[in-house]
């Protein structure tokens, strides 16, 4: 899973990034355009079921599963007609499941604000309106020659001029693409373009220290104007960033005094997975504990796939145990024989929290 990290200059991407990967890798600083080429970083996911089954088998080693983030250059209006840094460097984050738009609530008056002062509700259209121009740049491109090409009358010709018209004009209305009215395959058929706006959308409120115990989701949708089908994250990313250094301890400790429970950062995280839909699958072993991240409604000789194509090749069954008979049972044996241990097909839902056993032939 790879976030794109948009937003306007001087909003605290790079200081989420660099909270986020725990490491300084991120240049940041109070002026505008700090970041020009982007920083790319893999973030481990949060999971206390890894400890569990960490404790349960004492492997030699545990994989955690990951996201990559990627930090870019801040926009600003115009960028589409070559203002700030122009759109061009959008291109690194054509490849992202997701994006994530950083929108500051924090005020400090050393830090310069590229518009007229911190204003959360008109920097979120600036920077959608940019994103919704720069598809329409890709998309225009296209669409001139599926319509050239449809005049042949071919039929599934035709049908894809269609389908890149209807994006257009939602596009042109000033919409999201992904708000388009398509069916599934319409917009399955679109994806080589790799519009920014077609992917999944999640929100960063980064808020000063002061403020974080003002913010709710609520009031954090009121002063957006974001609609309550999107997550915004509130994030303190000056809190986030010295956390960081922090051990697991001290980090809880100082949130604590914030009155947060969990940095906001897993909750970015977890956020993440619910809005991509994704869920996580565990194998355990003496030689390894891992979490692997699949789609929801992944079946099982796809998620074999995962560890290996030959795995999903030559899939003969897998041996499925609950995440939580796995955890009763203190393990596979018990569970084995109190018959807990499933034997399933290729077809088989994977559901959050399996540990997985897979034979195949090779
Ligand atoms: N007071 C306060 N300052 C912050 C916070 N988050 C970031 N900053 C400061 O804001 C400045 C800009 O932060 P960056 O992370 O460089 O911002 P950016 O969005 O990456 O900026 P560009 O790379 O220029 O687009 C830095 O001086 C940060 O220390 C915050 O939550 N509170
Ligand atoms: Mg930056």
């Amino acid at each position: 899973m790879k976030i794109g990290i948009v937003g306007l200059p001087n909003v605290g991407k790079s200081t989420i990034f660099n909270a986020l990967t725990r490491s300084k890798k991120a240049a940041t600083a109070a002026y505008a355009f700090c970041t020009i080429d982007p920083n790319v970083g893999v973030v481990t996911v949060p999971d206390k079921r890894l400890k569990t089954l960490t404790d349960i088998v004492h492997p030699e080693k545990v994989v955690p599963a990951v996201v990559e983030f990627v930090d870019i250059a801040g926009i600003v209006k115009g960028a589409s007609e070559g203002e700030g840094l122009g759109n061009q460097f959008l291109s690194h984050i054509r490849e992202c499941d997701a994006i994530a738009e950083v929108i500051r609530f924090f005020e400090d008056e050393n830090v310069s604000h590229v518009g007229d002062g911190v204003n959360p509700m008109k920097d979120l259209e600036t920077i959608q309106t940019e994103l919704i121009l720069a598809d329409l740049q890709t998309i225009q491109k296209r669409l001139l020659k599926a319509k050239s090409d449809a005049k042949s009358g071919d039929k599934t010709k035709v049908a894809y001029a269609e389908i890149l018209e209807k994006v257009f004009q939602t596009l042109d209305s000033g919409k999201l693409a992904h708000g388009s009215s398509l069916e599934e395959e319409e917009f399955e058929e679109l994806h080589d373009l790799h519009l920014l706006t077609m992917k999944p959308f999640l929100y960063i409120a980064n808020v000063g220290e002061t403020q974080l115990s003002n913010f709710n989701e609520k009031t954090l949708h009121e002063k957006t104007g974001i609609s309550e089908n999107y997550d915004i994250i509130p994030i303190c990313a000056k809190l986030e960033e010295e956390t960081a250094g922090l051990s697991e301890e001290d980090a809880t400790e100082l949130l604590k005094e914030y009155g947060l429970a969990e940095t906001g950062l897993n909750h970015l995280i977890r956020t993440a997975y619910a809005t991509l839909g994704l869920e996580t699958y565990f194998t355990a072993g003496p030689q390894e504990v891992r979490a692997w991240t699949i789609p929801k409604g992944t079946k099982a000789a796809q998620a074999a796939g995962k560890i290996h194509t030959d795995f999903e090749k030559g899939f003969i069954k897998t041996e499925v145990t609950g995440f939580d008979e796995y955890v009763q049972c203190g393990g596979e044996q018990t569970a084995k024989e109190k018959g807990l241990v499933r034997q399933e097909g290729r077809d088989y839902l994977v559901k959050d929290g399996d540990v997985m056993y897979f034979r195949y032939n090779v």
